[in-house]
């Protein structure tokens, strides 16, 4: 993948819905209409030749193909973000745990824990790892507050060693 920079660098890029896009004045839109198949919306943006030379060395480590998908991508993350700020929100995520299992008491108090969100732990897989270590992932459904409150619960026990809640999205509006 090979992409060019000009001092008054232009490059356009595709979106599926404009309406759902709330961008800064300067950023204007080209429409082609009836040409595109899946209402994709092409428009320009200005940017320095020195921000793009550095997004284009990142988006070829990241293996993306083309600037568009890139770009996108980094407009749905933006969304799902917003999305995560509302507490009151529903989210689905999954919390993912490192612990020793030799630790006194803290595998019972995992699961005990885990009884208390019975209703937003969907599912949970548990391998183990080697003799001492165990790998527990949780796929949790629910307020985008409770997820929070079960991977800071979890996370925050005595003996596990690493965890990571990671949200995601259904991807209705993205
Ligand atoms: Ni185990």
């Amino acid at each position: 993948m090979t992409f060019t920079s000009k001092s008054a660098t232009f490059i356009k890029f595709v979106t599926r819905n404009r309406n759902e896009l709330h961008l800064p004045d300067g950023v204007h839109f080209h429409a082609h209409g009836e040409q595109n198949m899946s209402e994709l919306i092409r428009f320009g943006v200005s940017i320095e030749n020195h921000l793009l030379q550095q997004f284009d060395r990142l988006i070829q480590q990241r293996n993306y193909s083309t600037r568009s998908e890139a770009i996108r991508d980094l407009i749905r993350n933006e969304l799902v973000h917003e999305q995560w700020k509302d507490s009151e929100a529903g989210s689905i995520g999954t919390v993912t745990i490192i612990y020793d299992h030799h630790v006194r008491d803290l595998s019972s108090i995992l699961t005990s824990v885990q009884h208390d969100f019975n209703e937003q732990i969907i599912s949970t897989m548990h391998v183990h790892l080697d003799h001492y270590n165990c790998l527990e992932v949780l796929a949790v459904k629910g307020k985008t507050k409770t997820i929070r409150e079960i991977a800071d619960r979890l996370i925050s026990i005595k003996g596990v060693k690493h965890g990571k809640l990671v949200m995601t999205t259904r991807g209705e509006h993205v």
